[in-house]
Parts: structure tokens; C-alpha cells; sequence
């Protein structure tokens, strides 16, 4: 059968930047000629000092490293708000939406917004932050984020931004592996008209990370916080010392831009480093050709801060683009099914930007929630962080945007700093489920498990041959981590840990991940993860842990614990279980079920066979297929009986 195709409607294929021969000719240069393709692109960025070279790159082992206009001086901060002052200084930078529909959005202009970031940038100062140090950003979404961040940027130091839902364990982890002395936090969160107790988080977390000395204080909500002398600075206290203006240090395109944790295969996060001048240029790049922004047009990247996304499309790219983003505090039922499409109507928001487990939820709750508001200003529409499945996607289109609108579905990663394989809105014909085709620079390819590169329409696993100025550039505090994790499996070549499917059409289609991350609501978790959270537990023997299908989520987690001799297995127990890892990680670690385990499926040399568990997770009893080489096939049995759902 056929795929469903969605051609490019008429008035975009007008009026975009690119048309299909455009998107070719673009893609074809990148390729062929990398080098001045890169020294050209890289005009899209005010430089202190022009680069004159472009990539410098090598994935083996014996010569390993990434280096992109390494000659190349800019500030990144400058690029996303002072070259606009001139210009679009009395332009909306930032409108905030609050999390309480009743009260009223807040605007920043250009001007506004370097007064801020300048105002933060003092701040940050006058508490002994240098360039090359490491800011922790703790914060709700707030205007304050960004400004932190920013700020940051403008003086080169490096921010490393914990999401607000991480747990006191979490954050403690998060400062002590990148030796922050500085986090900057607030009272309280807000979301979905619960309050996040982000200061006493802080507070939990300092015991367990010796290197924080100081902790400064956004007043959010007014809530009462504890304020520890010597330590904790109130923010609007230090700010009423400093000047709202503040020079740019001049940052190597090389120089670190900030760290973002996230998870891997293995027990401990990862910090993803991005560099200044090739992470920015990828962020504005994708940016525009993703989503053919043009001035006025109001962007809203509904992600949070604490994940890429928000890094990448709520501040970095747009601002670099000079556009107006939307950011919002709250959550998008809340109060109820209409509205994310409520804020698009207030703000004739042109293009939403969110993630395919929000869609599906919204969906459950019916047709109507959309059509009691207009979206009359929507023109185009984004998915992104898992596989969006067709039923979700037609409704995306059909109900949300009545048919117009065409959905640009971004595959990318942390590590990727910006979308790798995406359709650009004038130039991609779309199929429901398919990200379509590689950004300019991105060459994947499919693999078998061997190795062998596949060719033609066929299923592999995904790698990138070569370097893209957006690549992370190592893993913070451990290169050797970085070479381990993703270029020893295919040598010589970028793992995603993605599997994919590349149809007649040279369409690409992600099927998801292949080692034992799993992806949750869109966010990544690394089973491994769970699992050590879960063995801290006092009568938790063993624990093996697996993603399992979840209508809203995407996956779900499922955990197999095996309890301590003695131990009794009971819900209430479960329950406890389930708070346990709650607290250790946070909510987006909860387990979605927990089933007590007797035995793990082990083989003889004592491994767990994680297939075997994926299946029954799955209910997929039926095919567990070779079970002979376990030391004891009889725990099989057990597991398939005492299956939880
Ligand atoms: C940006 C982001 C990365 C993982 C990635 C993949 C999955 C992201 C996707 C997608 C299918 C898409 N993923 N976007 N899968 N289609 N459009 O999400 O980064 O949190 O690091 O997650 O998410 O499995 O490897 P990150």
C-alpha cells in the first residue's frame, strides 16, 4: 500500500524560503563542498573574529576529535539580543505566559531583555562567577530562566540546567559532576496550579553536593523559603546593586556554551557538552529552515527549559533569528484540554512546536476543546523527542490545523544540539509519521547489527557519517566516555541508538530507540537508571527494568523487582516502591508498574535477558522465543503468570 501523502500546500510552496529544488540544491552543496557550504552559513552569526575554517573533524580513534570555526570569536549572548537593538530593539523578544489562565502575560522587547540579561550578568558577577565556571539553573519557567541563562552566555560561563521536576537526589548529582559553586533558583514553581518546592529541593540537594557555596533566589510566587546566611542570595536583592549594563566577554567558537545532562544506556547521566559558535549556528539554522520564520510571526516552543528543546527553540535559535517566542509556565490541560490552543489565540501564536505525548492526551479528551477556539492565526506546526504516531499526526493536522498547516515532525537528540532529519514547510511532501529528510550537512545511513552500511529502501540502525557544526562535543569530564558511547559500536561513525526505516522515497522513519534508553512522555530515561534507584532501597535485591507500549506516554516503565530474603511482597509495598524511585529521580521516573520477581531471567554467565522482559512487559507471552540458554527457564514461567496491567 501506498504511503499517504500530504503535499506541500500551494501558498507555502509560494512563499517559503525553500522549494523542493531549492531544499535539494542546498542539501546537494552541503555535502560536496563542505567547507565553504559551512564559511558561508556561518554569516548567519555576528563574529567578533570571522572564522576561516570551517570543520575540523575526525570520528576514528587514533586522530578523534570535533572542532568547527575553531578560529572563529563571538559571544553568543550578543548574537541573540544586542545585534537586534539597532534594529527590532522595541520588537517583543519574550512573551510569557503564566501558568493561571486569569492572570496577565508579561512582554520583554529586545531592548528589555538586554537590560535583564545585563541586570543577571552583574549579578552573576558580583557572586564571583567567572567565564569558564559552571552555573546549575534550577528554575520554573519563568522570565528569569532566561535571563539566567543569557546571562550566562554573555560572560562565558557554562549553564547547566536541571529540569524543575529532578529530585533533590538528582539535582545534588547534577552540581557535584560538573562542580558548579553556583545555582540559581527560585522560591517555588508553578504548574498546573500546584506548587514545586524548587528552594527546599536546593536545600535537600546542598547536603550531598559539597561544592555549591552559593545559592541565588528568584521570588517567584512569595512562597516561604528558608534563606541559610552566607549562602543564599535573594536575586532581586543583588539586583538592586548592579548596573543594567554589561560588556560581552568574546567567547572561542570552541569555548563551552553549557552542559545538559541526560540519560544513556548506562546508570549515570551524561553531561552533553555544546560548543559556542557551531551549537548557535545549527540552533538558528534549523530554526529557520524547519520552520520558515519570518519577523512578526509569533513562535511558541512549547517544551521546557530543562530539556534541549528549550535550549535550542525557546532561546537559542529564535532569539538568534530575532523572533518573537512564547514561553509558557503551566502545563497543556490545565485547566483543561484548550489550553495550549487558548494561549494560541491570545497570542496569534503562527507556530506551535510541542511533543507528540502531550497530542495524544489532548486527544483523549475530545474534539471539542479545540473547537471552541479559533487557531485561525496557526500556519504551521512541529512535533518533536519521540516517533508520532499516524492517528496522532492526522489530528494534529485535521482537528488542530483544520488542514493548513503542514507538520514539521524534528528527529534530533541532545547530542545533536538542533533537528538532524526534518521536512522544511515549502519543500517536503509529508507522510504521517515520517521526519522525512536530513537537514543541510546530515548524512545518516543504516547499519545492520555487523556493521554492513544497508542500502535502498530497508531497516537498520541510524548513524551519522559525518560531523554537523550543532554535535555535542564531549561528555563533561569524560572524553573518554564521549568516544566509548557513541563512535565505538559503528567505528567511525556517529550512534544515535536510534533504529530507522528509509522507504522508496528516501524517507526516513524512526522506529525508536535500540539500547536500553527508553522514552517516556517524549523524555528520555535510561532503564539503568531506574534501576539503580531502585536496589538503594533497603529490601530491593534486584531490580531489571524495561519500557512497555503506554497509550499516552509512548512507553511506559516497567520494573521487575526482586525483593530481599524475608521480604514481603505486597501493594503496599509497590506503592512504596513507586514513591521510592519518585523521590530518588523524580515524576517522570515513575514506575508505571512493578511486578515482584522471584528470579531474573539470567543466562548462564549472568546476564539478564532484557528481550525476555520486554516481552511480557509487552503481553506479548506468546513469542518469547529461546529460552534455553537461561540458567533457570522456570522463572519465565513464574514472570508469565504474575504479569502486572
Ligand atoms: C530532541 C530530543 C532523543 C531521542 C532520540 C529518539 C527520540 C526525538 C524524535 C524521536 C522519533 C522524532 N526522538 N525526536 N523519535 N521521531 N521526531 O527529544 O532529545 O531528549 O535527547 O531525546 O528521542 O529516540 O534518540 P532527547
Amino acid at each position: 500500500m501506498p504511503d499517504e501523502l500530504y503535499p506541500v500546500p500551494a501558498e507555502w510552496a509560494r512563499s517559503a524560503r525553500y522549494d523542493a529544488a531549492g531544499y535539494e540544491k542546498l542539501y546537494g552543496r552541503s555535502l560536496a563542498d563542505p567547507g565553504s557550504f559551512w564559511l558561508e552559513q556561518a554569516k548567519r552569526i555576528d563574529w567578533i573574529k570571522r572564522p576561516e575554517i570551517a570543520g575540523d573533524w575526525s570520528f576514528d580513534e587514533a586522530d578523534f576529535h570535533i572542532e568547527w570555526f575553531a578560529d572563529g570569536k563571538l559571544n553568543v549572548a550578543a548574537n541573540c539580543i544586542d545585534r537586534h537593538l539597532a534594529g527590532r530593539g522595541d520588537q517583543v523578544a519574550i512573551i510569557w505566559e503564566p501558568d493561571d489562565p486569569s492572570e496577565d502575560a508579561r512582554r520583554f522587547t529586545y531592548r528589555e531583555l538586554h537590560a535583564e540579561v545585563c541586570r543577571f550578568a552583574n549579578v552573576l558577577k558580583s557572586q564571583g562567577v567567572k567565564r569558564g565556571d559552571r552555573v546549575t539553573i534550577y528554575l520554573p519557567m519563568i522570565p528569569e530562566a532566561a535571563f539566567a541563562v543569557l546571562a550566562c552566555a554573555r560572560i562565558g560561563a557554562i549553564h547547566s540546567v536541571v529540569f524543575g521536576g529532578f529530585s533533590p537526589e538528582a539535582l545534588a548529582g547534577r552540581i557535584t559532576d560538573c562542580d558548579s559553586a553556583v545555582v540559581v533558583t527560585a522560591d517555588e514553581g508553578r504548574r498546573g496550579g500546584k506548587r514545586v518546592p524548587l528552594k527546599a529541593n536546593v536545600d535537600a540537594a546542598a547536603d550531598r553536593a559539597p561544592a555549591l557555596k552559593t545559592v541565588i533566589v528568584v521570588k517567584a510566587t512569595g512562597g516561604e523559603v528558608a534563606m541559610q546566611n552566607g549562602r543564599d542570595v535573594w536575586y532581586h536583592d543583588a539586583a538592586a546593586g548592579v548596573a543594567a549594563d554589561c560588556p560581552v566577554e568574546a567567547m572561542n567558537a570552541e569555548d563551552p556554551l553549557f552542559i545538559l545532562y541526560t540519560s544513556g544506556s548506562t546508570g549515570k547521566p551524561k553531561g552533553v557538552l555544546h560548543s559556542s559558535g557551531g551549537y548557535l549556528l545549527w540552533a538558528s539554522l534549523t530554526h529557520e529552515l524547519c520552520f520558515d520564520y519570518r519577523p512578526g510571526d509569533v513562535w511558541w516552543c512549547a517544551a521546557d527549559i530543562g530539556w534541549v528543546t528549550g535550549h535550542s527553540y525557546i532561546l537559542y535559535g529564535p532569539l538568534a533569528n530575532g523572533a518573537t517566542t512564547l514561553m509558557y509556565e503551566g502545563l497543556p490541560n490545565w485547566p483543561d484540554a484548550s489550553r495550549i490552543w487558548q494561549v494560541v489565540d491570545r497570542h496569534r501564536v503562527h507556530t506551535v512546536f510541542t511533543a507528540p505525548t502531550a497530542l495524544r492526551a489532548l486527544m483523549k479528551d475530545g474534539d471539542a476543546f479545540v473547537a471552541r477556539t479559533s487557531r485561525k492565526s496557526l500556519k504551521l506546526l512541529g512535533t518533536v523527542g519521540e516517533p508520532i504516531n499516524p492517528e496522532a499526526w492526522r489530528w494534529y493536522h485535521e482537528v488542530v490545523g483544520e488542514g493548513r498547516c503542514p507538520i514539521i515532525d524534528t528527529w534530533w537528540q541532545t547530542e545533536t544540539g538542533g533537528a538532524m532529519i526534518a521536512p522544511l514547510p515549502g519543500a517536503t511532501d509529508l507522510k504521517p509519521g515520517s521526519a522525512t529528510k536530513p537537514m543541510p550537512g546530515v548524512d545518516p545511513q543504516l547499519v545492520d547489527e555487523k556493521g554492513t552500511v544497508l542500502h535502498g529502501a530497508t531497516e537498520g540502525n541510524l548513524i551519522i557519517t559525518r560531523s554537523w557544526p550543532g554535535q555535542m562535543r564531549t561528555v563533561w569530564g569524560d572524553h573518554a566516555r564521549f568516544f566509548q558511547t557513541y563512535f565505538t559500536t559503528y567505528p567511525g561513525n556517529y550512534f544515535t541508538g536510534d533504529g530507522a526505516r528509509r522507504d522508496e522515497d528516501g524517507y526516513w522513519w524512526i522506529t525508536g530507540r535500540v539500547d536500553d534508553v527508553i522514552n517516556v512522555s517524549g523524555h528520555r530515561m535510561g532503564t539503568a537508571e531506574v534501576e539503580s534507584a531502585l536496589v538503594l532501597h533497603p529490601m530491593v535485591a534486584e531490580a531489571a527494568v524495561v519500557g512497555m507500549p503506554h497509550e499516552v506516554k509512548g512507553q511506559g516503565i516497567y520494573a521487575y523487582v526482586t525483593l530481599n530474603a524475608g521480604v514481603t511482597a505486597d501493594d503496599a509495598l509497590r506503592a512504596e516502591l513507586v514513591k521510592w524511585v519518585r523521590s530518588e529521580i523524580g515524576p517522570i521516573a515513575t514506575p508505571d508498574a512493578v511486578q515482584f520477581a522471584p528470579g531474573l531471567p539470567k543466562t548462564r554467565s549472568g546476564k539478564i535477558m532484557r528481550r525476555i522482559l520486554r516481552k511480557i512487559a509487552e503481553g506479548d507471552v506468546s513469542s518469547l522465543g529461546d529460552t534455553s540458554t537461561l540458567a533457570d527457564p522456570a522463572v519465565v514461567d513464574d514472570l508469565v503468570a504474575n504479569r502486572v496491567g
